[in-house]
């Protein structure tokens, strides 16, 4: 495995030299932030981030993310040339040793919380959700905690009117289709494409999800069994739906994840939970039992720790602080020698 760290780019208030000095740190997960949705990476802005990592000898083996538009999502006419932007775009990461995309094909919304700062008794905080809390929110009005509302309200509405009826099998469909446009690019380059399950695993404000667990997970290889098409496997999107059985699952697919996103959930009710540090003792997901079942599996992927805890005072970007996630790296090392040597 290689441990990575993600970095939000040159706004990143984590200094590249921080994370190198991060014991085990190969490079960093990071993404072409000021290019929109849909349009073509050119090589120079991929090369600059490039040269920065290197220089403090980091890789940029693995991006997160390249966003779908949502066109592709809904199957417009012109999915066809965001497609084929998207291709070019991965050829272009090709060119610059990128080997991994992580994306995701949650309609609208990415990743949703209810609180960014639930204080525990610590003193630290980390995110957690209420689902009675979600449903109380209009999504035609929405100003959600870290959700960074790129969407004026007009255009918004639009989008949700688009989706209404949308079923979770078009949705797949959909999904099929894009990746069905892209893999003769990721055939050329080399590169994985690691789809990012849907956080929380389940739909949100009646939009379909349909990267939940391990049943969507044989449907999607069934659908595309090309070797380039596989998953990120993020233990607390996955571990929310209280059905998957994470520790099976790592060690089922342990071939087809490309990256590993590695985190803490503490369960409060029968769809909340508060995130917690990564330490198998802190929470309802057994960390340990994961990484043992990684590495039975095979798995030979890239690695993060995935949100951290608020720790030491400081006021980190929510669930990506340095401390925390930098103990998280530490532990999981920790966890990946010990398997690794057992196993041998
Ligand atoms: C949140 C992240 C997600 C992830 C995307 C991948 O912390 O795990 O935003 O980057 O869903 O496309």
């Amino acid at each position: 495995m290689k441990m990575t760290f993600r970095w939000y780019g040159e706004t990143d208030t984590i200094p590249l030299q921080y994370i190198r000095q991060i014991p085990n740190m190969s490079g960093v997960v990071t993404a072409v932030y000021d290019e929109p949705v849909g349009e073509v990476w050119g090589i120079e802005k991929i090369e600059r981030l490039k040269s920065l990592c290197e220089a403090e000898a980091l890789e940029m083996e693995v991006i997160e993310s390249v966003p779908v538009h949502e066109d592709i999502k809904l199957g417009r006419p012109t999915r066809d040339r965001y497609i084929a932007n998207y291709a070019e775009t991965i050829r272009n990461l090709g060119k610059c040793g990128v080997k991994c995309i992580c994306y995701n094909f949650m309609p609208v919304f990415d990743w949703l919380r209810t609180n960014l700062h639930t204080e525990a008794a610590d003193g630290s905080n980390s995110l957690s959700y209420t689902h009675e809390e979600l449903m109380k929110l209009d999504p035609k009005n929405l100003h959600l905690p870290g959700w960074d509302e790129s969407y004026k309200t007009d255009e918004l509405n639009e989008l949700l009117e688009a989706y209404s009826g949308m079923t979770h099998e078009q949705l797949f469909e959909n999904l099929v289709y894009f990746l069905k446009g892209i893999m003769p690019a990721c055939d050329e380059t080399g590169i994985n494409m690691a789809i990012h399950p849907d956080d929380p695993p389940w739909d949100m404000f009646g939009l379909p999800r349909i990267i939940t667990g391990a049943d969507s997970y044989d449907k999607f290889f069934s659908a595309v069994p090309n070797r380039h098409n596989g998953v990120t496997f993020c233990t607390g999107s996955l571990g929310a739906g209280r059905d998957n059985n994470l520790v099976e699952m790592a060690e089922k697919y342990a071939d087809r994840i490309f990256f590993a996103h590695i985190r803490q959930l503490k369960f409060k009710g029968e769809l909340d939970f508060t995130e917690a540090g990564h330490l198998t003792k802190s929470g309802n997901l057994d960390i340990y039992g994961v990484v043992k079942a990684l590495v039975k599996g095979g798995f030979d992927g890239y690695v993060r720790p995935d949100h951290g805890r608020n720790i030491w005072g400081e006021d980190g970007k929510p669930g990506y602080g340095l401390y925390d996630r930098a103990l998280g790296a530490a532990y999981l090392n920790g966890l990946f020698e010990a398997v690794e040597n057992e196993l041998k």
